[in-house]
């Protein structure tokens, strides 16, 4: 099972659109195992983004993420990374497909609603960022095998 990290950004919270896109996730059959509301530091912005540090949108980005609280979400599930991606839809909400959060529910190329890890290496460097030892939780869910065949011993 893979465990990625995903950010609804400062406008998804304003916006009120936590509610409907978190149930995108669990609807999907994803498993939220991290979750806080908060607000992200200039010093962790710039952690989190130093491979966009030469880039000419770097200083608006780290304005815009720490404007205002964001919810930081830890979703698990066999393949969350490129699920939760996929969901998301293209980087600019201008051109992000109908269907992907991105594409129903903003039009800025800037105020892009979401983040999700590109990887498993980000999504295990992005985790420790942002959850502390013992944040991210193991469970059972009770659903679990009606959310995934187990009948060959691990989930399809
Ligand atoms: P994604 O979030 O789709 O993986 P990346 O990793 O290319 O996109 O970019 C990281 C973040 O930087 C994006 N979420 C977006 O908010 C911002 N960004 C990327 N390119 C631009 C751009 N040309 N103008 C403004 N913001 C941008």
């Amino acid at each position: 099972m893979e465990t990625t990290l995903i950010i609804f950004k400062p406008d998804a919270v304003q916006r009120g659109l936590m509610g409907r896109i978190l149930s995108r996730f669990e609807e999907k059959g994803l498993q939220v195992v991290g979750c806080k509301l908060m607000k992200i530091t200039p010093e962790l912005a710039a952690t989190h983004y130093e491979a966009h540090k030469e880039k000419g949108f770097y200083k608006g980005l780290v304005a815009f993420m720490t404007s205002s609280p964001v919810l930081v979400l830890a979703l698990r599930g066999n393949g969350a990374i490129t699920i939760a991606r996929n969901m998301m839809g293209a980087t600019f909400g201008s051109k992000a497909n109908p269907g992907t959060i991105r594409g129903d529910f903003g039009v800025s190329n800037s105020f892009n609603l979401i983040h999700g890890s590109d990887s498993p290496e980000a999504a295990e460097r992005e985790l420790k960022l942002f959850f502390k030892a013992g944040e991210v939780l193991e469970y059972h869910r009770a659903v679990e095998g009606w959310v995934y065949d187990m009948s060959g011993g691990k989930p399809e």
